[in-house]
């Protein structure tokens, strides 16, 4: 309605195949079924041959109640302006998940490992395919921006909503303690878990216990819920996040291991996002089952009224707005991506500079874990240039290095090699999703700094490929000169202790540990030293950048 695909960004965002699949492994449709079963067995089992437990169940906190002033303002506004972003967060998490659809409990991503795949389709063995072809489509009603390889803009989207989010978290738990209303989440005794329990039975065998009045305090189950939404969920949601980033894994590799690694980070993630949806079409339900009218003036008006149906009302207009939002939002994705991508630059890139840039990114890995399988993504060159050189093992190469410098130069691989070379073993963050450890060999690119003498205006070294873009044009993408002297930014012409392979960039490409995949430009023609990246492409800093509202982390 919104969008206008041109004909080459109708074949990739809205391709023919857009089937929905949602792929389980066996293992983990057995340990889902365990999950929901055993307890729904127990209670059953409970029931059957004592009955339902003893009213009154379950109220924990009992004796004081929580506080006599109810719903406070601030627990109404803060809890609407949850959902609010919740709600976005959740489908930007749903198109960026589609971009790789397939998530693991190993690293290095390998096919066939994967224990939930959303595409019908399993990898060719017989042919190249890349993470980019892997992508998926999803209907920009669930997704947003939705429809496939949007990766861009729904990163935008995410991580512009996730610091109002943190925000309103923090706001909403310091409120909590600084007045009594904490008594109400937070268990002060064991006893909430027979309690819980207790209710589970109730619910489990549908059944109603007696329930505390909600405005001055919940019973034990919903109390637990509402603790665990707060207290364990949001948190772990955030830190499995931090978990995906090369910065942070580069810098602090202990970080990811928290979670097994950074796909089981991944996969955490997602599963959280599940248990949210989980809670809140649960708690959507008790609040309709136990009183709607008089639940939705708590949580509105902040009054204890049953007859004034005022409640329910404001309720169902910020459900509308929270709708309504879905579709500003998606005509901001497709007519202003470009205030998408810089508003979230202006929020998290300088957060970023400020913060982890200050930190020297390191490799940690052993041989012992490279990955048997590395996927590959761009498009191969097309040109006839590299394929001439290609064919010949690139011995007529010559590597152009020039822009604002003081020796431009022009060398070949042998003259590269004599330069120097460094090996590391690091790992590689695909924005997509996808990782993977290799041994990268090459020459630093401080040395090629040395060589060349910059001069006292650059700020920037840019990277141009044989290749092209996804949607046409070459290839490139730039760094600061700050990031380039860091030891672990080297042109690489070895992969895994092998001649680097024509998919993976051949004959030389860039590894610059602590950033995002995109920024590794392949097939690498020559490099240009600049005052700044405005001055060459769209002036965004790369081609993604250009192209794809990929994060403007250029100058970080
Ligand atoms: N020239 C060129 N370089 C490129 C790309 C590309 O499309 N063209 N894709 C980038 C992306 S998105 C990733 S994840 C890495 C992938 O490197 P690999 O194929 O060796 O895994 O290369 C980067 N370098
Ligand atoms: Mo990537």
């Amino acid at each position: 309605m919104f969008t206008r695909f041109t004909k080459e960004e109708k074949a990739i965002h809205y391709p023919a195949d857009r089937r929905m699949h949602i792929g389980v492994k066996p293992y983990m449709k057995v340990l889902f079924a365990l999950l929901i079963l055993l307890p729904l067995a127990a209670a059953w089992l409970q029931f059957w041959i004592t009955g339902l437990p003893a009213d009154p169940v379950g109220i924990s906190n009992s004796t004081t109640p929580a506080d006599p002033a109810g719903f406070p303002m601030w627990v109404n506004l803060s809890h609407w302006v949850n959902f609010f972003f919740l709600v976005l967060i959740i489908r930007s998490g749903l198109s960026i998940l589609v971009d790789h659809p397939r998530l693991y409990w190993n690293n290095g991503c390998k096919p066939g490992t994967d224990w939930i795949r959303f595409t019908p389709l399993k990898q060719p063995k017989d042919k190249s395919w890349t993470a980019k072809e892997d992508a998926r489509y999803i209907s920009p009603v669930l997704g947003l921006p939705g429809y496939r390889h949007t990766i861009g803009i729904a990163r935008s989207w995410h991580f512009i909503t996730v610091p109002f989010f943190m925000l309103n978290g923090v706001v909403f738990i310091f409120l909590l303690f600084y007045t009594r209303q904490w008594v109400r989440l937070v268990p002060t005794s064991w006893k909430i878990i027979p309690d819980a329990w207790n209710v589970f039975v109730h619910y489990a065998t549908l059944h109603l216990p007696v329930e505390p009045n909600g405005y001055y305090q919940f019973n034990a189950l919903q109390q637990l819920s509402y603790f665990g939404a707060v207290f364990i969920l949001a948190p772990l949601a955030m830190f499995t996040g931090m978990a995906m980033s090369p910065a942070i894994e580069n810098r602090f590799h202990w970080y990811p291991k928290l979670f097994g690694n950074r796909q089981s980070a991944r996969s955490v993630h997602f599963l959280i996002m599940i248990a949210y949806v989980i809670f809140i079409m649960i708690h959507v339900a008790m609040i309709a089952a136990t009183g709607l009218v008089r639940n939705m003036n708590h949580i509105t008006l902040g009054t204890d009224d049953t007859g004034s149906l005022s409640g329910l009302y404001i309720g169902i207009a910020i459900i509308f707005i929270t709708g309504g939002m879905g579709f500003l939002a998606h005509w901001l994705s497709w007519r202003k991506p470009r205030l998408l991508q810089q508003l979230n630059a202006a929020i998290n890139e300088n957060l970023w500079r400020v913060t982890l840039n200050r930190f020297k990114p390191k490799a940690y890995y052993n041989k012992k874990d490279i990955s048997p399988y590395f996927w590959a993504n761009g498009k191969m060159p097309a040109s006839e240039t590299w394929q001439q050189l290609a064919a010949n093992d690139f011995k007529d190469y010559k590597l152009k290095i020039g822009g604002l410098v003081d020796n431009p130069v022009s060398l070949s691989l042998q003259e590269l090699k004599d330069l120097g070379m460094k090996q590391t073993i690091t790992m590689h963050h695909c924005i997509q999703g996808w990782s993977g450890i290799a041994e990268w060999g090459g020459l630093p690119v401080g040395k090629i700094i040395e060589l060349v003498k910059p001069h006292a205006a650059v700020t920037t070294v840019a990277f141009y490929s044989f290749g092209e873009g996804l949607y046409g044009g070459v290839y490139y993408d730039t760094s600061t000169l700050d990031n380039c002297l860091k030891p672990q930014s080297i042109l690489a012409w070895e992969m895994n202790y092998e001649t680097l392979p024509p998919e993976h960039g051949a004959p030389l490409r860039l590894r610059i540990e602590n950033q995002l995949g995109y920024k590794m430009v392949k097939w690498i023609s020559s490099i240009e030293f600049l005052e700044t990246h405005e001055s060459i492409g769209k002036g965004f800093g790369g081609k993604n950048e250009d192209d794809e509202y990929f994060d403007l982390l250029a100058n970080t």
